[in-house]
């Protein structure tokens, strides 16, 4: 193949992968779209230039114009989540928490996080980035719903143990954590506690969900693309302000874990995080009531939804248990197939080494339907093509794609004339 053919193939393949992805139904909790305006703002000449350190406090010049949008978004960040402290310099969530775990874990010692199957995401685990830094990671007490945490074992745990940090926040993540039920006990061990809010980003936003910081976390890490607005980027925020406290968090995550941020994706945080400011409380309600919808809808066609006695959810998620058709890989790629797109997912009391390639569960979120305008009528038709697809064994690939054409604009956003008029 000559160059040009290759490059031919290249645009052939993004083409063919947008086509995909706009005639599928996306149901995967970590995804959402970018509003065509803050999608705009991605292709700038900032793809090409490089800004270490602060702004104002550069080891480059050309960085002016970054500065200012840098200090904005730094500016509004804080005031979205009532902040005293902000890092918007992180590529993604998952080195916002690998800065807080090398500044707080210094010389090892223990943490207390989800394991995976209980929600956990991979950068609390001892496979990953907390993993590099902590002596133990002890696992965090679940009520008997699997679900959400026992706050009383909790904090016995928390007295017994005496952890650094206690790490809160996860992938599959369907209530809101007990953070002010377990401060005491935190604060008579001096252990810190770190809220990783990459999935409820936006919800906490929105005022919807919870309010870490408030409650009594004293940081939040987060990405800022799930049921955030933004490109794919990570933050830090601090409920704490002083320089002694902040500073290993700075200097964690530079140089620590980054050089240059990946500046170009920075003008899209800033419009993002204006939309989470003029669209967030909506959007946070009606996805709350979608993944609400959507659960009840499968539950009443016999699916085994997580907690149907808690409501299903309390967030953009619903976990369900398909064991009885084969398992979460094979469902999950059965519903792909049908353009249905969602992922396989362990559930409470699986054990991840033996179910991680095929676990009995599947995670939905519908917080990317949402933004397309999909409300609690169109959850019920999901529910009806799911079913037909998953339990009838039938091809639902032009209903999956009817549904979707019918919700062909994103919402809760700015348009591109937005950028100009
Ligand atoms: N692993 C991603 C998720 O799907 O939750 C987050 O990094």
């Amino acid at each position: 193949m000559t160059a040009k053919e290759s490059l031919h193939q290249i645009a052939g393949i993004c083409r063919r992968h947008e086509t995909w992805r706009q005639e599928t139904i996306n149901l995967i909790a970590s995804e959402n779209v970018l509003s065509p305006a803050a999608r705009r703002l991605l292709d700038t000449d900032f793809h090409h230039r490089y800004a270490e350190g602060h702004p104002g406090a550069r080891y480059y010049e050309g960085t002016k114009f970054i500065d200012e949008i840098e200090t904005e978004t730094h500016k509004l960040i804080l005031k979205i989540f009532g902040a005293a402290r902000a890092d918007v310099r992180l590529p993604s969530g998952t080195m916002a928490n690998e800065a807080v775990f090398s500044a707080l874990m210094k010389g090892g010692g223990v943490a207390l996080a989800h394991g995976i199957a209980g929600g956990g995401h991979i950068s609390h685990a001892r496979i990953g980035a907390l993993g590099k830094r902590a002596d133990k990671i002890l696992e965090l007490p679940r009520l008997a719903d699997g679900f959400r945490m026992d706050a009383a074992a909790t904090r016995a745990k928390i007295a017994e143990h005496k952890p650094r940090l206690v790490v809160l926040g996860r992938s599959l993540f369907l209530f809101p954590e007990p953070v002010a039920e377990i401060r005491e006990a935190c604060d008579e061990v001096g252990a810190t506690i770190l809220f990783d809010g990459s999935h409820v980003l936006g919800l906490i936003a929105g005022g919807m969900f919870q309010s870490p910081l408030a409650e009594g976390a004293d940081l939040m890490t987060a990405s800022t693309h799930k049921t955030f607005f933004g490109p794919q980027r990570g933050i830090i925020v601090s409920r704490e302000k002083g320089d002694d406290w902040w500073k290993p968090i700075d200097r964690a995550v530079f140089p620590g874990v980054t050089s240059n941020h990946h500046l170009f994706t920075l003008p899209s945080l800033w419009a993002a995080s204006l939309e989470v400011v003029e669209f967030g409380a909506a959007y946070a309600q009606a996805t709350i009531a979608n993944a609400k919808a959507l659960g009840q809808a499968l539950h009443d066609r016999g699916f085994a939804v997580a907690a149907p006695d808690l409501g299903f959810t309390e967030s953009h998620q619903i976990a369900i248990d398909v064991k009885d058709f084969g398992g979460g890989r094979d469902v999950s790629r059965k519903l792909s197939d049908n353009g249905i797109i969602c992922n396989m997912n362990l559930l409470p009391g699986e054990d991840p080494r033996k179910n991680a390639r095929n676990p009995q569960g599947l995670r939905i979120g519908v917080q990317e339907m949402t933004r397309f305008g999909m409300g609690p009528d169109e959850m019920g038709r999901i529910a009806e093509i799911f079913g037909a697809c998953v339990k009838d064994g039938q091809n639902v690939t032009a209903d999956a794609k009817a549904l979707r054409d019918a919700f062909p604009t994103i919402g809760y956003g700015f348009s591109e004339a937005d950028l100009s008029s």
